[in-house]
């Protein structure tokens, strides 16, 4: 008992108690050091073991001059809008090939940007200069044009309506007629705004985008502006393959099978057809 009570009474100097807390700090921040770590770890594991998201069934050359802005195919055409100024252009190209069928040139103070096709007509848009070309799908003769607020980024239809992107997380549903706002849709994911929204694609019910800069493909639903997935392209043409004139992943169309889509990036030699591995797609 003598014993046990001279333990219990054991006193510590100043600095001796200095020491016993920086070695338990120090113990602590090992163990967490070791935590992260581990998780760090076990997220690398777990996206090295990942199955893709996507399966490649085609590769088609692609212009690798071609600054791709808008991506359309429909009734074995492909339509293509590209930018840059003095660049710029629409055009018909054989899927197959690559090879432009029928081009027109924008003028040289315009930058082409996204493209949609509605009703036998296409529509482009022109970045900064408010301005949305309307073309014969057919001849691509210009038909007609409307005028539009703030920038053009990418554009598609759902069949009644435009939808159109402008770098931020609001798309624009317009009259194809006007171009009057019919309404906007902020689009959103675990409840915050996704922004950079680029080139579009309404297929079956759903809204694709490319986020500007990245290699994600956001699925939308177009009624709620909910972010269903971000499906990541990363591995469709990894970075370290890609070449310096090779810009960003850009381009979405549906493919010429259903539930497949045509994709590529701009000034890419490549373009993908590809089926994404999505709940929706399974
Ligand atoms: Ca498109």
């Amino acid at each position: 008992m003598r014993e046990l009570r001279r333990v219990a009474c054991i006193t510590f100097s100043r600095p001796a108690l200095h020491a016993m807390v920086l070695r338990f700090a120090a113990r602590r921040v090992l163990l967490m050091l070791a935590a992260i770590l581990l998780v760090a770890g076990c997220e690398r594991l777990r996206a090295e073991t990942l199955p893709p998201s996507f399966d490649i069934i085609a590769r088609f050359p692609h212009d690798s001059n071609a600054y791709t802005q808008g991506l359309v195919f429909e009734d074995g055409a492909l339509y293509e809008s590209t930018g840059r100024y003095g660049y710029s252009d629409l055009r018909r190209v054989d899927l197959r090939t690559g090879r432009v069928r029928k081009s027109v040139a924008l003028p040289d103070n315009r930058f082409g940007e996204g493209l949609a096709l509605l009703d036998g007509r296409l529509y482009l848009l022109t970045w900064e200069s408010r301005v949305a070309y309307v073309y014969d799908a057919g001849t691509l003769a210009q038909v007609d044009s409307f005028t539009y607020a703030g920038e053009g980024w990418g554009l598609t239809a759902d069949g009644t309506s435009l939808i159109m992107s402008d770098g931020s997380d609001s798309l624009r549903f317009l009259s194809p007629k006007t171009g009057a706002v019919e309404r906007v849709l902020h689009v959103t994911r675990d409840r915050s705004p996704l922004s950079k929204l680029n080139e579009l694609e309404y297929v079956d019910g759903e809204l694709l985008a490319n986020v500007y800069e990245s290699d994600w493909l956001a699925r939308i639903d177009p009624s709620t502006g909910v972010v269903r997935e971000l499906v990541d392209l990363a591995d469709l043409y990894p970075r370290r393959k890609r070449r310096d004139a090779d810009d960003v992943m850009n381009g979405i169309a549906r493919g010429p099978v259903a539930g497949t889509l045509l994709v590529t990036g701009k000034m890419w030699p490549t373009l993908y057809h590809i089926r994404l591995r999505t709940p929706a797609a399974r």
